[in-house]
């Protein structure tokens, strides 16, 4: 580290969430390009496993919890701002990093509030604006949460606006967009590896996501279940969530249980979206879609609803198709003409790469946020 050197605290969810990966990966690429990154979370951050620690970072910092009989529910505000307030103190925090704003943007800052030494930008990400945060149980603090940020950025056009819209905030909202690792996110061409899952004619469907309503995962099992009457198919299941049980009824349903695979959650998806043929993302809404993006940039053409920022991301006829949210029948349409041709397949599949490279790639994106976190913290 240099005298040049940053000092950022990174405070995200540490579960399988598209919020929590985009923290992780941002975070390691900050400190691969010298600065010092501090972590603060719950657990472990989901892709930090075995990249964090030594002399160089980056750092974590486990969030302490506390259970007490009187407290009917525990207070995670609270303990974040209280363990990032002493991550500050101790390691002269110069940015936190707030990804979402509940309860993080308001733990951030509190904890300025404590210490009066540290900025805070805030990431907004998606439900954090779109679904949980426009709760009313949740919306005077989630917009006091971005008000008082020194910096907001948006993973989208779309949620910039809606951001705007939905909580009647009048202040700059930059839009950075996520990226990819392109150099990890590539295409495995080890037939062996995709022996392990299909047969060598049949195409090979994928879905990752938390498995919540606004997913759809049941649309997922039905497009594949049309595709799969049609052509010899099966279909990955990547993630875990409360929607998880239903899906797999459905499919069982619909006879394709044999011809489905539900792989649970873990971290280096690569090793699945690199031997896949398509993505499927059929949500009712999507600030961004990190997970087609990841499937883009392993040359898998993406079939998703025309929902949120995920326009931004995937381009109709070019790296994918896009149709209406809840038509199943327009997507399998979309799916199988995709896998009817090679011609049709390989030309997408090689434009979702070449848009992954040009448009979201780390060396595009990174420098944003470190030019963002340079700005916030001259702030006056
Ligand atoms: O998709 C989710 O429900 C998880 C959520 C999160 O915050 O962990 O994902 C949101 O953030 C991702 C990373 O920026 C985006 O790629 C997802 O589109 C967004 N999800 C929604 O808007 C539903």
């Amino acid at each position: 580290m240099t005298s040049d050197s940053l000092k950022i605290a990174v405070l995200c969810h540490t579960g399988a969430g598209g919020s929590g990966v985009v923290a992780t990966e941002l975070g390691l690429q900050i400190a691969d390009a010298g600065h010092e990154v501090h972590f603060v979370g719950t657990a472990m951050p989901f892709r930090l496993m075995g990249h964090h620690g030594g002399f160089r970072g980056p750092y974590f910092h486990q969030v302490s919890g506390y259970a007490y009989a009187l407290f009917e529910q525990p207070f995670p505000e609270l303990s974040a701002a209280n363990t990032l307030t002493e991550v500050i103190l101790e390691h002269s925090i110069q940015l936190t990093h707030a990804h979402y704003a509940i309860p993080h943007a308001t733990a951030a800052n509190h904890a300025r509030a404590i210490t009066c030494k540290t900025r805070v930008m805030t990431t907004l990400h998606g439900t954090d604006v779109t679904l949980v945060g426009a709760e009313p149980t949740f919306k005077h603090t989630t917009r006091h949460a971005i008000e008082r940020s020194d910096h907001v950025t948006a993973v989208s056009q779309f949620l910039a606006n809606e951001t705007r819209e939905v909580f009647g905030v009048d202040r700059d909202i930059e839009v950075i967009y996520n990226f990819v690792d392109s150099d990890r996110f590539v295409r495995i061409t080890d037939p062996a590896v995709r022996a392990r899952f299909a047969h060598p004619d049949e195409a090979l469907l994928v879905h990752v996501s938390n498995f919540r309503p606004v997913k759809r995962v049941e649309d997922v099992v039905k497009v594949f279940a049309r595709v799969s009457s049609e052509i010899p198919a099966r279909l990955l299941m990547i993630g875990d969530g409360p929607e998880r049980p239903r899906a797999f009824d459905l499919a069982r349903e619909l006879g394709v249980i044999g011809r489905t695979a539900f792989l649970g959650s873990f971290p280096d998806v690569q090793t699945i979206l690199g031997i896949s043929d398509l993505f499927l993302l059929p949500s009712s809404n999507e600030s961004f879609g990190l997970a087609a993006l990841e499937a883009m940039s392993c040359e898998v053409p993406v079939v998703a609803s025309n929902a949120g920022g995920i326009p931004e991301v995937v381009e109709h006829g070019v790296t994918g198709f896009m149709t209406d949210v809840g038509d199943v029948d327009a997507m399998a349409d979309a799916a199988l003409k995709i896998l009817r041709s090679r011609d049709v397949y390989q030309r997408m599949g090689q434009a979702a790469r070449e848009a992954a490279i040009t448009r979201f790639h780390p060396r595009l994106i990174v420098p944003r946020y470190l030019e963002a976190y340079v700005k916030t913290i001259a702030q006056r």
